[in-house]
């Protein structure tokens, strides 16, 4: 009696009432923001995805959600911006699995070189069960990993010398990300190696603070990196998984219709992102041949690069695990045999 009472005080004054209608409707209409940030510029095939994952993820939700998109470190570092994640701060983020190394050690094991023959024996593992296995696991740390995006092969590039060799890599100051791995690798491939944030990276090879870094044609090429750089090597001693990750604690106050929206839509525009990223690597690698000394290896000549950095498969098998590395090599020989 007494809410209809109160329902009929309301719809006697059209205000009110209006404001009541208005209201209800809000509720319903209520918009989340989602700030997703990443290291690359705008002009990279990562970024390219996250626009497309936007006007997919608006138009589904129906205005629903909303996304801004922040490139160039805009709001920090990989591991800075998943720490903002754990904290509610930031809503999205797509890093490189080598920092996700510090958070599950697990992911270290898809940092190891020379562990991924091509691409799509990358796709293969990530797509099937250990790859899912693992983003399950940042769970544990408070994020919700939705799909494995793509990086792709990394190549050395420095502003010394042609690299044709290992014995060639000698004393140069290499930046790596923050990854044991990594350092590990290069330091059995005679080098210095510093970890360090991707945002700092330009000045430090302006400055001569390093004198190379590691990633793939597309990154080389679009952040200007041949500027300060003159060599590079198709040395494709590590195959970079990115994975597109939510904050657990955003996560958890979507209801559930939009929580399925994104994990839908992130998957579907993986496709996409891994095409444009593969056009672009291939693109930007020709096009790299007019601003650098290209060095390109044969198969020959790689084997003693991966022949050097073998110690750190049985260095860090313990810490990864002996077991989940054989299931990657195992998936990786299904492929292959496929
Ligand atoms: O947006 C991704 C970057 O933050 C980073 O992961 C790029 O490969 C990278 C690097 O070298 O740090």
């Amino acid at each position: 009696v007494l809410l209809a009472g109160s329902l009929l005080t309301l719809s006697s004054d059209a205000g009110a009432w209006w404001i009541f209608g208005e209201d209800k409707d809000n509720n319903k209409k209520k918009v989340y923001t989602i700030r997703a940030g990443i290291g690359l510029n705008d002009k990279s095939a990562q970024f390219k995805a996250l626009e497309k994952w936007k006007q997919m993820v608006e138009k589904r939700s129906d205005g629903r959600i909303e996304m801004e998109l922040y490139h160039s470190s805009q709001l920090g570092d990989d591991r800075e911006m998943m720490e903002a994640l754990q904290l509610g701060t930031q809503e999205v983020t797509c890093p490189s699995t080598a920092p996700i190394g510090g958070f599950i050690p697990e992911f270290k094991v898809f940092d190891l070189p020379f562990l991924f023959p091509s691409n799509k024996a990358a796709d293969y593992v990530l797509d099937g069960p250990v790859g899912q296995r693992l983003l399950k696991k940042l769970e544990k740390e408070g994020l919700i990993g939705l799909a494995y995006w793509e990086n792709g092969f990394r190549h050395l590039t420095n502003s010394v010398r042609a690299v044709k060799t290992p014995a060639d890599i000698k004393g140069l100051k290499v930046r790596t990300m923050e990854n044991p791995i990594h350092l590990a690798a290069w330091e059995a491939m005679g080098a210095n190696p510093t970890p360090m944030a991707f945002g700092e990276l330009f000045s430090a090879m302006q400055q001569g603070v390093v004198d190379g870094q590691e990633n793939p044609w597309g990154t080389i090429y679009l952040q200007n990196f041949y500027e300060v750089q003159d060599y590079v090597t198709n040395t494709g001693h590590v195959y970079s998984p990115f994975v597109l990750m939510v904050s657990e604690k955003f996560y958890d106050k979507l209801p559930s219709d939009l929580q399925k929206i994104l994990r839908e839509t992130a998957k579907e525009v993986k496709d996409y992102q891994r095409k444009i990223n593969r056009e672009m690597n291939a693109k930007y690698r020709e096009k790299l041949k007019d601003k650098m000394n290209v060095t390109i290896l044969s198969a020959e000549e790689k084997k003693a690069f991966q022949k050097a950095v073998q110690p750190v498969y049985e260095k860090y098998e313990e810490e990864i695990g002996a077991g989940l590395i054989k299931d990657v090599m195992n998936e990786v020989e299904e492929y292959q045999n496929k």
